[in-house]
């Protein structure tokens, strides 16, 4: 079945296919649901094993009451779609990156700011931490949002890669046009560093690296490799100007239907899907990383960086005043 008609059924599907069971609000407590989640990547990669092994110990803990059932690999759509779904309670739980969620609850997009974490350890830190809790409520309670926010997970760092030539001065990067997430912010971004930022949907990148619309996109080593984004952009280079973690949210009209025990035991095996998650990613981006010299891939370290921080002070410029506090706060995150 093609992607649209899998999206038209589950949109039409509402959420009788969110979940499966019989029965209104409370009554929900007592019938067997299954949760319906999805994510643009494919089976084996860390945050949908996550999601999926989340999804055992929930049968486990439920006798078999509530399930996950995973739809991968953007079989419900691009992650707009998958945003909208769950807001109408078409599907319970959505894997998405903080990314496109900036211009849902613009407190996010702090997260979404160029060389806002120091290093992948320092996003940990913050993500585990109180900001990260934070965060995750300020979602929770935003009055049209309609999503819950569960947890976070590990994206390590994403990096320019084209079809033309290594990238290794802010110069090298003029007159590429690079896909971009769809979100201001990023388009700011790479058109701050010389570059032209094109937004468009996780779910479109591949034709239009084929048909030459863009020379290119940025992301983490994983998610080029799965995507086999190397066959058409071979030249990776480290510009490591995007730290962004992804979060997991749950559609807050089925979650209204759940009892609040089962609330709780979501939450709490959420949490430890967070930390399961990074132990894949680790594994899983140095597989990658592998993968991509035995396939040839041009890799271009940056040891320096220090231009393209510089380049893209009119992003902070524009979007870092109404953040500032927070973006003091996770500063002072050591
Ligand atoms: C990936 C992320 C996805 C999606 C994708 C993109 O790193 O895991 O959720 O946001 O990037 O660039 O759209």
């Amino acid at each position: 079945m093609k992607r649209r008609d899998l999206l038209k059924l589950s949109s039409a599907g509402l959420a009788a296919g969110a979940l499966y069971g019989s029965g209104l609000g409370g009554a929900f407590a007592q019938t067997k649901m299954v949760l319906k989640a999805t994510d643009v990547h494919p089976l084996g990669y860390p945050t949908v094993e996550a999601v999926q092994r989340m999804g055992k110990k929930l049968e486990q803990a439920t006798n078999g009451r509530l399930s996950i059932q995973m739809y991968p690999s953007m079989q419900l759509g691009g992650e707009k779609e998958m945003i909208e779904q769950a807001q109408v309670g078409a599907l319970a739980i959505a894997r998405i990156s903080v990314g496109p969620m900036g211009p849902l609850v613009p407190e996010l997009n702090v997260f979404n700011m160029p060389f806002m974490f120091r290093d992948t350890a320092h996003m940990e830190k913050v993500i585990d931490g109180e900001i990260g809790a934070e965060m995750l409520k300020k979602l929770s309670d935003h009055p049209t949002a309609g999503l819950i926010g569960l947890c976070w997970m590990n994206a390590g760092v994403r990096n320019v890669y084209n079809s033309k030539k290594p990238i290794q001065t802010v110069e090298d990067l003029k007159g590429l046009k690079i896909r971009m997430m769809g979100n201001p912010v990023f388009v700011d971004t790479m058109n701050a560093l010389g570059g032209n930022g094109v937004a468009m949907g996780f779910d479109q990148l591949i034709n239009a690296m084929q048909t030459g619309v863009v020379d290119g996109a940025e992301n983490n080593e994983p998610t080029y490799m799965t995507g086999q984004h190397n066959r058409y952009a071979k030249y990776y280079s480290r510009t490591g100007h995007l730290i962004i973690p992804e979060i997991l949210v749950f559609s807050k009209r089925v979650w209204g239907q759940l009892s609040k025990e089962d609330q709780e035991l979501i939450t709490k095996l959420s949490k430890e899907a967070q930390q399961e998650s990074r132990t894949l990613w680790y594994e899983m981006e140095k597989k990658s990383v592998e993968e991509m010299q035995k396939a040839g891939v041009v890799i271009t370290d940056i040891p320096d960086k220090k231009a393209f921080q510089a380049a893209v002070k009119p992003v902070w410029d524009k979007y870092g005043a109404q953040l500032s506090g927070i973006i003091q706060r996770i500063q002072d995150v050591k």
